[in-house]
């Protein structure tokens, strides 16, 4: 089966940050299927928290600017990448990063 891209969106959510959230998906069993364990599959996790907490402790503080900083400029070819620090998710560690982590500074628990 080919692997497929899914977006997941998530609202309804209380300010209460981070927020772990476990992945798992369940095939249906199709009309004849006699072996359906591999029908469910968890794997991973997803932490949802504060736009510019790249550490996911719940806060967005200077530490997270820090790292923000360190990354600067680095993308997925950079061995030093760091896809939590990439906030606006367009595959560039940049200044509208460090913006958005300014934006949302000291918000959290
Ligand atoms: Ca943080
Ligand atoms: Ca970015």
């Amino acid at each position: 089966m080919p692997k497929q891209k899914y977006s997941i969106s998530f609202s309804g959510f209380v300010n209460t940050f981070p927020l772990l959230h476990f992945l798992s998906a369940n095939a249906i069993i199709l009309p004849g299927e006699t072996n359906t364990t591999d029908n469910t599959f968890i794997d991973g996790f997803i932490l949802v928290t504060i736009a510019g907490d790249v550490t996911g402790e719940g806060l967005c503080d200077m530490q997270d600017i820090s790292i923000l900083v360190e990354k600067f400029l680095k993308t997925p070819k950079d061995r030093e990448w760091d896809p939590n620090c990439d906030i606006n998710d367009d595959l560039s560690i940049d200044v509208a990063d460090i913006s958005i982590a300014i934006n949302h500074f000291l918000e959290g628990s």
